[in-house]
């Protein structure tokens, strides 16, 4: 079969990989590329925020568990002869962390502890975490750099952090080779659009393959660094590749900043269709701007960017397009909302 490969070619130097949370959306970008270069791969994913039509072409290749890594014997089972494990399942809603903290705690943190437990006892050589540049917080200062004191605003950035510390005492406490990925604003094919607080990128998208007309909240002027999820693949593959990483997080975006109101103009002139998008208040807690130094991912990865932000963009709304017209063939429901969601209910 025809896997899609994130960068050049690369070769890696392990053979069996986990990926928690490999149902995902950054998750099964890299259980495909895992592929792609030739490895075993392993997914753990209680299909929580996963969804498995995110690995239909794929699932013939992989060993699938659906399970949880809130449960330590569902990670060692699944970790059997791995010597690599990419760490992404979580809860990423930022704001189901702050309404159910509790339940989100026991994922984001205890999973963590668990996957890295596991690890320990079954002679893992390296765990790579999933991160976010919510870890940095409100801070104004910009870019965001590694050596910038995180100021976590929300129990998933308080998560993350806890989870980066973890990796590097592990790594400390009993020589597990660890390396976690503060990832900026990542877009993509099968990002879900469905709901107010999903990326950006994944509801423009929707809004343009269906003809309505976008909101944007402020005056449009804040910006983001976007990166192109094969791009962050890339990333998390060089870092299992890497030597010395001694638990250190990493920035991993472009280092560009876009405004929100120019987002909206590429995506509405890819889709050839120039709408004003309707302007609402800010949302409350909106940081302004947001974009990564990524000098030290550069350096210490070898990891650059292969995607413009335009060239992701393209790929991303052929991708939000094709599955508008799988909806549209003989399917009344196209046009009212939440289409790319009613799709993949659709066709479950
Ligand atoms: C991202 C993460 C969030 C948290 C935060 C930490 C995503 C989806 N969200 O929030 O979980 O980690 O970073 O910094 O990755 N916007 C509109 N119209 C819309 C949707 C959004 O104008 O329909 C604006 C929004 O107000 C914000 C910008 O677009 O100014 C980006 O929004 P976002 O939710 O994609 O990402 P962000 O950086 O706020």
């Amino acid at each position: 079969m025809n896997f899609l490969i994130p960068g050049e070619n690369m070769k890696v130097k392990f053979k069996k990989a986990l990926v928690t949370g490999g149902a995902g959306f950054i998750g099964s970008h890299l259980v495909e590329a895992l592929l792609a270069v030739g490895c075993q791969v392993v997914v753990l994913d209680n299909l929580s925020s996963g969804n498995l039509l995110n690995l239909k072409p794929l699932r013939d290749h992989i060993e699938l568990y659906e399970d949880d890594i809130r449960q330590l014997n569902d990670v060692e089972r699944a970790l059997q002869g791995c010597d690599v494990v990419f760490h992404l399942a979580a809860v990423v809603a930022v704001q189901q962390t702050i309404d159910t903290p509790l339940d989100s705690a026991m994922v984001n943190d205890i999973g963590t502890v668990n996957v890295l437990e596991a690890a320990r006892k079954m002679k893992v050589r390296r765990v790579v975490l999933a991160s976010s540049c919510a870890v940095y917080g409100d801070d104004p200062r910009l870019p965001k750099e590694e050596s910038m004191t995180p100021m976590p605003a929300s129990p998933y950035a308080v998560h993350k952090l806890s989870a980066e510390h973890y990796l590097r005492v592990y790594g400390e406490l009993f020589g597990l080779e660890t390396a976690s990925l503060r990832f900026f604003n990542v877009f993509g094919p099968r990002q879900d659009p469905s709901s107010p607080y999903s990326g950006v990128i994944s509801i423009f998208m929707n809004k343009a393959v269906s003809n309505q007309v976008p909101v944007i909240y402020g005056d449009g002027s804040q910006s983001r660094d976007f990166v192109y999820v094969k791009d962050v693949v890339k990333a998390l593959l060089l870092t299992a590749n890497a030597r010395n990483l001694k638990g250190k997080s990493f920035n991993i975006g472009t280092g560009n900043q876009v405004q929100i109101n120019r987002l909206w103009e590429l995506i509405a002139s890819i889709g050839g269709r120039q709408v004003e998008p309707e302007y609402q208040a800010a949302r409350a807690g909106d940081i302004l701007h947001s974009v990564g130094n990524i000098d030290m991912a550069k350096s210490l990865l070898n990891f650059n960017t292969d995607f413009s932000l335009e060239q992701g963009l393209e790929l991303t709304f052929e991708w939000y397009r094709e599955q508008i017209e799988e909806v549209g063939s003989g399917n009344a429901e196209v046009g009212t909302g939440n289409e790319i969601k009613k799709q993949t209910k659709l066709k479950l």
